[in-house]
């Protein structure tokens, strides 16, 4: 069965390239992941169609209500089974990272609660969510970028989703290290020529030389990366040296 993926936000036109195009469009037509979009305007009940209300206790912005949220929410549910994780875009979130893409991509059912700018009124975390995902440090202007990216990430690891290179190449030794560098023709251009090594067509050097570039670049750039994978593969470094 193909994952279903509910997104609800209040601007749900926002997602129409990004469903479209790449592999994510592509993904969809193939009907590997089922995408459906909710606004949860739709389900305001006074005539101005509020979803938001000032804070109690007062200061500044405004908070997104309970009432519209969990109507769009039973919405939903009531339209297919299972009832799936319940997912809350927001700056408090859990960083997302590829463990837990590969989590993700592994349920049947994702529901994405996008805000924009406003927060959620505390109790649509505490009745209804059941996991908060943060892309990082920094702030957007609400989760839709946020839920466009955990939708991308998701869907290219369903199967289906990638060509068969690219996803050997995704399961290979690029496995925690960074890319290593990449040339394309013409052999030179502006006076900037291409190493030696990838001309040659000796394949295991090659190998040898992209590895260790990865290596290099993930110590210089992303010691934090280095560090996990220098304890991830300890064992298979002894194995080599024969302890
Ligand atoms: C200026 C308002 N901020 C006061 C501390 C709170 C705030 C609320 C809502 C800040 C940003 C947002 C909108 N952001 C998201 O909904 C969001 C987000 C982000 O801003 N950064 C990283 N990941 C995410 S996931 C959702």
């Amino acid at each position: 069965m193909a994952l279903r993926i509910d997104i609800l936000t209040l601007f749900v036109e926002m997602f129409d390239g990004f469903l479209d195009a790449g592999i994510v469009g592509r993904a969809v037509r193939r009907g590997l992941v089922d995408v459906h979009r909710t606004n949860f305007r739709d389900f305001a009940t006074d005539s101005y169609g509020s979803v938001d209300d000032a804070p109690f206790g007062g200061g500044p912005g405004m908070v997104l209500m309970c009432q519209p949220v969990f109507d769009a929410v039973e919405h939903v549910r009531k339209q297919a089974q299972p009832d799936g994780t319940l997912i809350m875009l927001s700056p408090q979130g859990r960083p997302l990272d590829q463990q837990l893409v590969g989590d993700l991509a592994q349920r049947e059912r994702l529901i994405l609660l996008a805000g924009h700018y406003e927060g959620f009124d505390e109790r649509i975390r505490t009745g209804l969510v059941d996991m908060e995902i943060s892309l990082g440090d920094f702030v957007l202007s609400g989760g839709e970028v946020a839920a466009m990216a955990v939708v991308d990430a998701v869907v290219r690891l369903l199967p289906g989703a990638l060509g068969k290179d690219a996803s050997t190449h995704e399961e290979s030794f690029s496995d925690g290290l960074l890319e290593y560098p990449q040339y394309t023709r013409p052999r030179e251009y502006r006076e900037m020529g291409v190493p030696d090594v990838l001309l040659n067509g000796d394949h295991a050097k090659i190998m040898r030389w992209r590895l260790e570039q990865s290596k290099l670049r993930t110590m210089q750039r992303r010691p934090d990366l280095w560090e996990k994978y220098v304890r991830k593969n300890s064992g298979e470094e002894q194995d080599r040296r024969g302890s």
